[in-house]
């Protein structure tokens, strides 16, 4: 463990640690910042009548209009002279939002990407390529300042020019990848095209996160590549990725619970839901100086995972985010995420690992077509095969989602393939179109 004093706290400790942060970022945000303040007030709340965990219930939802409406430093609780560094989000549901850091923030999210590395496996004697982009996404310096933090040698490659991303990892014998899943597979393609063959290299880790995965895309990577993917999680507006990580045992993502207090609620009722049971993941940032999020309602989808995890650490863990509430598609009534979707496909055979749900209309009707790349040992004019694997893969989606919906098989690298966070969904409704 990178800081095990903390990782493996008792229960008590870590809530007492928890509440006194807490409070003290209440007491922060309620003076610095005139949204939370207003918010508060609104609620006939001030911030030291909170006085157990549980209290949080009383405190007001944090949502990301909230950010974009104070666009680009109004939720700052640090004047701009106590601000290093900002990133943004990656504006793929609208307008961005800045997140800003002081020196403190920084040397934190330095740590607990390290402690997000060495969950992961790595340890200063690795070479780290990392691949999430720099810039102002947060991917990229995030694992960049772990890395180096860790005391890997770091390789700042970012993300892009993929045959160059395969001779780097061939020539410097790099053992460590970080980027999406989705980058990892099309490295792994390029390798072959290459003929390079990259289960027989040094590299033995990746740490994969930034979008939703399948626990059947990480058996194709971990395949492809002959290394062990573990799940990264986290999101801008909260720090960057370093918020919760996959260890060894690869059962649900430690919550880096000294730094964030984790909630799961009902989206609807906005209450919380019982421990075990799926709802929106909600954060509130302990320590986090330049923005600190209360509440923050993620729209992203998991579950805590009970009880206590064999590697010793005492975080409770959230399972892998199936998808975010925006993605979710509602299929004649019933709730499809993309990512459920890539776990039925990625079980058959004839098909290979790219896939695009896309939305039309027909009428006034709204259409989902799943199209698939069939596999590269499949003949594309062979008319009879191609039915018969069409008829497959919409019969395992009926029979996993319980939803039947159009397949198109589509000719192998005719999907657009992703150099950071894939795009599962193209919606080609057009103007006027309503929310998915
Ligand atoms: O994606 C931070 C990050 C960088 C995480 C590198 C992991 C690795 P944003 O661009 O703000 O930040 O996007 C955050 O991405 O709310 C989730 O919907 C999604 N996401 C991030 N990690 C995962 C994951 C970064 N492991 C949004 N599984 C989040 C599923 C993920 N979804």
């Amino acid at each position: 463990m990178f800081q095990p004093e903390l990782e493996t706290m008792s229960r008590e400790a870590l809530e007492r640690l928890q509440l006194s942060r807490l409070r003290t970022q209440l007491a922060r945000v309620y003076v610095n910042v005139p949204l939370y303040r207003r918010k508060f007030d609104e609620a006939g709340l001030r911030p030291e009548q909170i006085e157990s965990l549980d209290d949080i219930r009383r405190v007001p939802f944090t949502v990301k209009d909230d950010l974009r409406s104070a666009y680009p430093f109004g939720m700052f609780a640090v004047p701009p002279r106590d601000v290093v560094r900002v990133h943004s989000s990656s504006g793929t549901t609208g307008q961005i939002t800045v997140v800003g850091y002081t020196r403190g923030d920084v040397e934190r999210w330095s740590d607990l990407m390290a402690r997000t590395l060495v969950c992961a496996g790595a340890t200063a004697d690795d070479i780290v390529q990392v691949t999430y982009g720099y810039g102002l996404f947060t991917g990229g310096l995030g694992a960049h300042y772990g890395s180096e933090r860790l005391g890997a040698m770091t390789i700042p490659v970012s993300g892009g020019n993929t045959s160059r991303q395969v001779q780097i990892m061939k020539d410097f014998g790099v053992t460590v990848l970080a980027c999406t899943p989705s980058y990892a597979l099309l490295i792994a393609e390029t390798a072959a095209q290459m003929g390079i063959d990259v289960p027989s290299l040094p590299l033995r880790i990746g740490v994969f996160g930034a979008e939703p995965w399948s626990e059947a895309m990480r058996e194709q990577v971990e395949k492809a590549m002959g290394i062990r993917a573990i799940d990264i999680y986290g999101l801008s507006e909260v720090m960057g990725p370093g918020v919760a990580s996959e260890c060894s045992e690869r059962h649900g993502l430690h919550v880096f619970e000294d730094h964030f207090l984790i909630e799961i609620i009902d989206p609807v009722t906005m209450e919380p839901v019982p421990d075990g049971e799926q709802g929106e993941v909600v954060f509130t940032t302990l320590t986090k100086e330049a923005l600190p999020v209360i509440r923050y309602r993620t729209r992203d989808i998991s579950r805590i995972v009970t009880g206590e995890c064999a590697c010793g650490r005492t975080f409770r863990r959230m399972e892998r985010v199936t998808g975010r509430t925006d993605d979710m598609l509602i299929i004649r009534g019933v709730n499809v995420y993309p990512s459920q979707i890539e776990q039925v496909l990625m079980g058959i055979e004839g098909i290979a690992p790219h896939y695009q749900v896309v939305l039309t209309k027909r009428g006034s009707m709204d259409a989902v077509e799943v199209h698939v790349e069939v596999g590269p040992e499949m003949e594309f004019d062979e008319i009879r095969e191609l039915e018969s694997l069409q008829k497959k893969v919409a019969a395992a989606i009926a029979g996993a989602l319980a939803v039947s919906v159009a397949v198109k098989l589509v000719e192998p690298k005719s999907i657009q393939r992703s150099e950071g966070k894939a795009k599962r969904v193209l919606d080609l409704r057009g103007e006027g179109a309503g929310p998915r």
